[in-house]
């Protein structure tokens, strides 16, 4: 049999976290061949919760978990880890201002960027899904110098499934024949999901919706404001879908992605589509079998898209300056 891979997963108390290990630890992640060792962070007061989770993963007894390490001290919870899902961070409370909700964040993706720069194995790849994700994860890869950039992504596969299914409702279609959905952008209300570059059963998705005002007043925000939507409709925040776009975008990060599509990644920008480097933005990616990915080159971007993407993009080099001067990137 195969050495198990060591996957950490932040936040492994949380709501998120009560789905994302279940479905890794089952072997969704990694397929049904492949043992995994979880080595689950929590923040002190949440390690009686943890030990609970635990219990439950031991009371499944599922043949490919190999083993279960939790703590509360990165260096020792990421040691020799290969795939990092960092989803734990500190939520916007009641009256906190945007620079204090990104101080308390900085905080703690500074320390698990050390952490995972000083143990982590060499082959280390790092999801951020705590919010404000594109920037946790910028805060994340500037303080571990030794992992070569690329290895630090950020969450925006939950939008991209939010607007396949949008739009395949929309038009009466399954969800298989949505292909090439791309989010562009911020994992925030100002994120971009493009029909204009997508295809439904073979041909261009505005083409196929063929209603602009639609795409404009309709799709686009349900997309970006679904979030909050949950919330309204729930009462707490999504969690089985977040826990599910996780795993999906790190699947397709270790595995490749299928021919004939792409997925949306928020990846450390290299200057492609105007998106200047220095940020972590959403783009259309495809991914080897090997698990690099590369962005998809030579799509065509609308006047209306740019004016979209450049928004989205401005606002994630704002966050940036916002953490430089914080001291924290
Ligand atoms: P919960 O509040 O249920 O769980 C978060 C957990 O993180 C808590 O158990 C907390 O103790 C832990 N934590 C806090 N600081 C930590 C630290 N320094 N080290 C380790 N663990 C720490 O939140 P949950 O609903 O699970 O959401 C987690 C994060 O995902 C939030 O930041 C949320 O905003 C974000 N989301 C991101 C999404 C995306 O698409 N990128 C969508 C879903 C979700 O809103």
């Amino acid at each position: 049999t195969q050495a198990p891979v060591k996957v950490a997963v932040t936040g492994a108390a949380g709501q998120i976290g009560y789905s994302l290990l279940f479905r890794i630890a089952s072997g969704e992640l990694l397929g049904p061949d492949q043992p995994i060792e979880l080595r689950l962070l929590e923040i002190t007061p949440a390690l009686k919760a943890l030990e609970g989770v635990v219990m439950e993963l031991d009371d499944c007894a599922f043949p490919l978990l190999s083993k279960v390490e939790i703590g509360d001290d990165a260096t020792k919870v990421f040691d020799g880890v290969n795939l990092a899902m960092l989803v734990g961070a500190r939520p916007r409370t009641a009256g906190m201002e945007r620079g204090d909700l990104l101080s308390a964040n900085g905080a703690i993706f500074t320390a698990q960027g050390k952490a995972l720069n000083a143990v982590a194995a060499d082959d280390i790849k790092v999801l951020v899904t705590g919010n404000p994700a594109n920037t946790n994860a910028l805060i994340a890869q500037s303080n571990a110098p030794d992992i070569p950039a690329e290895r630090f992504n950020a969450l925006t596969r939950l939008d991209h499934n939010r607007a396949i299914s949008q739009v395949a409702n929309k038009l009466g279609v399954p969800v298989t024949e949505v292909k090439k959905l791309t989010i562009w952008g911020n994992h925030s209300a100002t994120q971009y999901p493009d029909l204009f570059n997508a295809e439904v059963n073979g041909k261009n998705a505005a083409a196929a919706v063929n209603d602009e005002a639609w795409i404009e007043n309709d799709f686009i925000p349900t997309v970006a404001k679904r979030g909050a939507a949950i919330i309204a409709a729930r009462g707490s925040s999504s969690a089985a879908s977040a826990a599910n776009a996780t795993i999906e975008h790190m699947h397709d990060w270790a595995l490749g992605t299928p021919e004939g599509d792409w997925v949306s990644m928020a990846v450390p920008s290299d200057g492609s589509y105007g998106v200047p480097e220095g940020v972590i933005s959403s783009f259309p990616c495809t991914v080897s079998a090997e698990g690099v990915y590369s962005i998809v080159q030579g799509l065509s971007i609308n006047d209306f898209s740019r004016a979209k993407i450049d928004a989205s993009v401005a606002e994630l080099v704002d966050e940036k300056k916002a953490v430089t001067e914080l001291g924290l990137i």
